[in-house]
């Protein structure tokens, strides 16, 4: 049997399951990318609020492309397990708040409606760095403009994707599907209810979620007495900061009962995230995917590499982030990566460098060459994303670059070989990863050679070692 609606009842009482209707109300929430982090990280608070008694906080999750994805949870009434493992111990949980489910591509009308539908008051956004695309803007807009027409209240659009400033560029992204030139008197009317209604709130989330693996799914089973395609491992840490700006100011202190931080500077906390823990995230998922190790708890449990990681949050993000207990956030997160419960896939981290990059790497580069400073961690970890575009590891084993980029990537990177400085100067010239600057650095370049030749010559981890020797 599988967990669903009519087997919720059976589970054993040590899980925490939804006690509060999951039928009487319409959702309040529309999520765009239902993936596995919006599942185990939002929903599990607006689970907490609908648990307090606060009926608005139902979701209607839509999976941008995938109905693969989707189709389980719909089998399953939208319920899944969660579990819930760290150094402080392991537990269940089967949150209750996805009410609905829609697929993007092939229901996109039932979405428009979904955001346009008076019981809607927010609309939050995992939808991974390459889906800020105009289709999403004119998406958003269909909806929001039925909203308007219909004289309905503003909403709150909640980008929560690893992007500095989301709020910002999702309200730009929707902004500019309505045409500057010519603009009609109701276009006009629309922009300024958009303006004056809606609040587009900038936030930071994180909570480290692997993609489903068939081991959750077996321990799911073991644990439950029941079957469950969609449960997901993760860690007790959970974290959301959100710019206090919403179209229902009262929501402020809602979400702050629900463990939310509600505050003015998101920035400081969106650096320091996307630096630290998602520069290292990315620096060992490639090191992991050419040296063949598949977890980040193996990489973090190779001494070399966790010394690298630590020094490389340490030298060369720290001293240019706004937030000041950046030692203890460092060493928190090495705990967090070390944990041996989450299987952490480096090639799942590894899945559009092209789009990750840019956030996370070239502005600590940048600060460290404003101040004169070394850069060397950065510029060993590029090199390795270069080494990557190999697509075959230490070991000789091949492996899919998911990529956007991957084709051109692969190109540039493929006679590294046998004109290493060609491939690497040619991969660095890229200003869809590397901004303007850094492609116009000459010690950049010279240092990234330089890594490059000691990683084919001897391979990563030896050149790790003998860049913490120096
Ligand atoms: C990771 C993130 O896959 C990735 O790019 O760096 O998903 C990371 O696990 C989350 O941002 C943690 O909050």
């Amino acid at each position: 049997m599988k967990l669903s609606a009519l087997t919720l009842a059976s589970l054993p009482a040590a899980i925490q399951t939804p006690t509060y209707d999951r039928t009487a109300h319409a959702p309040g929430v529309v999520h765009l990318g239902l993936g596995a982090f919006h599942r185990a990280h939002q929903a599990m608070v607006f689970d907490q609020l609908l648990a307090s008694g606060d009926t608005r906080w139902g979701i209607h999750g839509v999976g941008m492309t995938r109905p693969d994805l989707v189709n389980p949870l719909r089998a399953q009434d939208g319920l899944y397990a969660v579990r819930i493992a760290d150094a402080k111990g392991v537990k269940w949980q089967v949150p209750g708040a996805l009410w609905r489910t829609s697929v993007a591509t092939t229901e996109r009308d039932a979405v428009v409606q979904a955001i346009a539908a008076p019981a809607t008051r927010w609309v939050t956004l995992t939808v991974t760095e390459k889906g800020y695309t105009p289709a999403l803007g004119q998406l958003l807009l269909d909806g929001l403009r039925l909203r308007q027409q219909a004289g309905l209240p503003g909403i709150t659009i909640a980008s929560c994707d690893n992007l500095q400033g989301n709020g910002h560029k999702l309200q730009a992204l929707v902004k500019a599907e309505i045409p500057a030139k010519h603009t009609t008197p109701q276009d006009a009317q629309l922009l300024v209810w958009l303006d004056t209604h809606c609040a587009f709130p900038c936030s930071m989330v994180d909570r480290i979620v692997p993609a489903a693996t068939a081991e959750v799914m077996a321990a799911a089973q073991e644990a439950l007495g029941l079957q469950d395609a969609c449960a997901l491992s993760t860690e007790g840490f959970w974290e959301w900061v959100i710019e206090n700006r919403f179209a229902d100011p009262a929501d402020a202190s809602l979400l702050q009962s629900a463990g939310v931080r509600v505050t003015d500077d998101v920035h400081s906390y969106e650096e320091a995230k996307l630096r630290m823990l998602n520069g290292s995230h990315t620096a060992m998922a490639l090191i992991g995917a050419v040296t063949a190790r598949p977890f980040i708890a193996n990489c973090i449990g190779a001494e070399h590499i966790r010394t690298f990681v630590h020094q490389l949050m340490g030298r060369e993000v720290s001293p240019h982030l706004s937030r000041s207990d950046w030692a203890e956030y460092r060493n928190a997160l090495i705990a967090r990566f070390a944990n041996p419960h989450l299987k952490h896939s480096v090639h799942q981290i590894a899945t559009d460098s092209s789009q990750k990059i840019p956030q996370r790497w070239p502005p600590s580069v940048l600060g460290q060459i404003a101040q004169g400073a070394s850069f060397e961690h950065h510029a060993l970890a590029a090199a390795v994303f270069v080494r990557y575009t190999l697509g075959v590891d230490e070991q000789g084993q091949t492996y899919t670059l998911n990529d956007p980029q991957a084709a051109s990537l692969m190109a540039l990177g493929a006679a590294q070989r046998t004109e290493p400085e060609t491939c690497v100067r040619a991969l660095l010239a890229r200003e869809d990863l590397w901004g303007s600057a850094l492609p116009q650095h000459a010690a950049w370049i010279a240092r990234v050679t330089h890594w490059h030749q000691q990683v084919m010559q001897h391979g990563v981890d030896k050149a790790i070692q003998q860049l913490l020797a120096q």
